[in-house]
């Protein structure tokens, strides 16, 4: 028996997740769209805290200001009713099609002004409704052929565009950060900022980018056969792992957004356990919402969607339970410190060991026992069967 998430848990949803009708490229809608408010209705229910959404995932492309209004006069009445609230609002910059050759990047200028005014618009009424996070997916930011892009430029207005947009919420004195989500390819052929580390490069680059940081999602950056613990380990490390979309992928093919676990769960134990216990040295830990970014299968009606909504909560609690066990077992405590683990974290050079003492320093170097060194045994596979054990319940 799993116990039953509260809003203590900080589980939060897209409402694209639930709502997703599972039309695909092969297929048509196997199941009808879902009012936004039903869906918030329903996942408080299930015991989550908070939502986040599109623009035109809660207000139609294209309706009026009176019709807007209208909409989200209703929206917000659902939050209150249920106490679920939005910690994260992004754009959809991908869905019409003038944003068929991106969005800030689009070689046409109209789109990019365009598309820059959308977001704009969207950053007022994430602030409005209290988000902490705003997020910016550039699905559509990228190419299917080299010649087709000025790539020097394509940087250019893409840190033009985030810039922009973090510069109007310090303007306004938003409380709201930015964090830009990888993604390796689809629906383009290739998209830029493909993983966690170019991301972070970019970020680097940004006027404004103290405000800018990361929303990595599981199968992003497995798609491109990496490692996504190791990567949100880097952004964290950079203090800039600002959001998660949590979901399952099963290897490097198309993005499946699966339940989280229901990819590479060995993997997902590792994520939960670096959000839950943090780094063995300390360091900053992740404490914001625990989001997740998953498409209910074609296969699924409306039971299965609710299921696979509490599939998701279920499987990061029993990790979580699994984790913090892993992480108390004294057995585990004496194998972390026969591989050298807690080693890692002293500094390599003395305090106050200066250059020219360490290039002195005989017993570094022309003295070392590079046979002892070469001999040291880790038991690393040890270590990975300990924390397999306690991944499967069996200690
Ligand atoms: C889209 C994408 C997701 C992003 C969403 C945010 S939109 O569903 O597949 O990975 O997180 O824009
Ligand atoms: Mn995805
Ligand atoms: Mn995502």
């Amino acid at each position: 028996m799993v116990r039953k998430p509260t809003p203590e848990d900080r589980f939060s949803f897209g409402l694209w997740t639930v709502g997703w009708p599972a039309r695909d490229q092969f297929g048509d809608a196997t199941r009808p769209d879902l009012d936004p408010v039903e869906s918030v209705h329903k996942l408080a229910e299930l015991g989550a805290a908070h939502v986040t959404f599109h623009d035109d995932d809660v207000v139609p492309f294209g309706s009026d200001d009176a019709e807007r209004q209208r909409i989200l006069e209703r929206f917000k009445q659902a939050l209150a009713d249920t106490g679920i609230t939005v910690e994260m609002v992004t754009t959809n910059t991908f869905t019409h099609p003038m944003f068929k050759d991106g969005a800030f990047t689009s070689n046409d200028r109209r789109v990019r002004r365009y598309a820059l005014r959308k977001i704009l618009r969207n950053i007022d009424l994430a602030a409005e409704l209290g988000a902490q996070t705003f997020v910016m997916w550039g699905g559509r930011e990228g190419a299917e052929y080299d010649a087709a892009k000025d790539l020097y430029a394509a940087h250019q207005r893409y840190a033009e565009g985030i810039d922009t947009v973090a510069g109007y919420i310090k303007e306004k004195g938003y409380g709201l950060r930015i964090a830009l989500e990888p993604k390796p390819n689809e629906p383009r052929g290739d998209i830029l900022l493909p993983t966690v580390g170019h991301a972070l490069a970019l970020i680097a680059r940004l006027e404004n980018g103290d405000i800018v940081g990361l929303n990595p999602e599981v199968g992003h950056e497995q798609m491109a056969g990496l490692n996504y613990t190791t990567g949100i380990a880097q952004a964290l490390w950079a203090e800039k792992l600002f959001h998660i979309d949590l979901n399952g992928q099963r290897s490097i093919k198309y993005d499946q957004d699966l339940v989280f676990g229901h990819g590479d769960l060995f993997s997902a134990f590792a994520t939960v356990d670096l959000l839950e216990n943090g780094f063995p040295s300390g360091g900053p830990k992740y404490t914001g919402p625990i989001h997740f970014d998953y498409k209910p299968s074609r296969t699924e009606g409306m039971a299965g969607v609710w299921e696979s909504a509490e599939a998701n909560m279920a499987t990061y609690i029993l990790l979580k339970e699994r984790a913090q066990a892993f992480r108390a077992d004294p057995e585990v405590q004496e194998a972390l410190e026969a591989s050298g683990v807690f080693e890692l974290a002293k500094p390599t050079l003395d305090e106050g060991e200066t250059l020219a003492d360490f290039l002195a320093n005989r017993s570094a170097y022309e003295e070392a026992d590079v046979t002892a060194m070469a001999e040291r045994d880790y038991h690393f596979v040890r270590l990975n069967q300990l924390a397999l054990e306690h991944a499967l319940g069996a200690r």
